[in-house]
């Protein structure tokens, strides 16, 4: 698979791109996913990421199963760590990672989507963990990460059953933020990054990582987090500047 990385002003696009697999992950294809996630997030003048697949039917049909059946318990534990590696990747950069599920999202492709800040869905998007008709558990998170999202009784389901899940159910169950018709699906990724880019970087990096405890911890463990957060940013100059810009009514000018 090649990956492939546009630029909009601040705005970084990651394309998953081997249409003729449905953007199914193989190896190579992780590593380069897993390259080009950390490069962005090293990079201080992008300020929100967008994840789509190529094509107009899936955003990426999951682990590659042709590779995969080849496995042994020591290939699939290395293969599960670099899948692993890759959510852990989209979930630790800086910047808000927003998917913008174009078609399927099966397995470890729902799994990429579930690692990110934020879900668009396509109308023509369907979900699902298949992984148990496959004869594996899920490898890349959804045991940790649907329950924390839709909920632990709906993730047991969708996980323990691999049943599929329409965009209209996706929105009910909390799985994706918004649906679009597949051609305004994009323009509706950029308008979401852009506003997210209009605001403080250091603020938006900052409750991102508040909130990646969320779950992790108790809640007054994560209270405390928030409010570790809360005070170091009033020793930021975009602290003074956004109240100040408030004060003066005016558009905050970030350094
Ligand atoms: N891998 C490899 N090739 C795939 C693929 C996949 N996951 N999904 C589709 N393709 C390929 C098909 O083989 C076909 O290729 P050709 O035969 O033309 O060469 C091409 O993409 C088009 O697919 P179809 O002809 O099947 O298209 P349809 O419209 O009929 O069906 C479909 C679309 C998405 C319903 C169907 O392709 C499908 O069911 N695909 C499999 C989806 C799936 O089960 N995904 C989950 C994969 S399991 C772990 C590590 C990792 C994982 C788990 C554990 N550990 C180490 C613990 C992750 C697991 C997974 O992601």
């Amino acid at each position: 698979m090649s990956i492939d990385v546009t630029r909009v002003g601040s705005v970084a696009t990651v394309t998953l791109n081997r249409p003729e697999a449905l953007n199914a992950f193989d190896q190579a294809a992780l590593s380069d996913l897993l390259r080009s996630v950390r490069k962005l997030g090293a990079d201080q003048t992008v300020r929100a990421i967008i994840l789509t697949g190529a094509g107009d039917r899936a955003f990426a049909a999951g682990a590659d199963i042709k590779a995969m059946a080849k496995f042994n318990p020591q290939a699939a534990r290395a293969f599960g760590a670099l899948g692993q590696a890759v959510t852990r990747a989209i979930e630790t950069v800086p910047q808000p990672v927003i998917a913008a599920v174009n078609g399927y999202a099966f397995g470890g492709g729902c799994e990429i989507a579930l690692a990110c800040d934020l879900r668009l869905a396509a109308d023509t998007a369907v979900f699902a963990q298949p992984e148990v008709s496959l004869g594996i558990p899920p490898g890349w998170g959804a045991t940790q990460r649907l329950p924390r999202l839709v909920g632990g009784g709906v993730a047991a389901e969708l996980i323990l059953t691999g049943r599929r899940v329409d965009a209209t159910e996706a929105l009910r169950i909390g799985l994706v933020n918004a649906v679009h018709r597949p051609d305004a699906l994009l323009p509706a990724a950029g308008e979401l990054a852009a506003q997210i880019a209009g605001n403080s970087r250091s603020a938006v990096a900052a409750a991102k990582q508040a909130m990646a405890v969320a779950f992790g911890v108790d809640v007054p463990g994560g209270l405390l987090t928030e409010l570790d957060a809360f005070a170091s940013a009033f020793g930021t100059e975009d602290q003074r500047e956004g109240m100040a810009a408030f004060l003066e009514k005016r558009r905050p000018v970030w350094p």
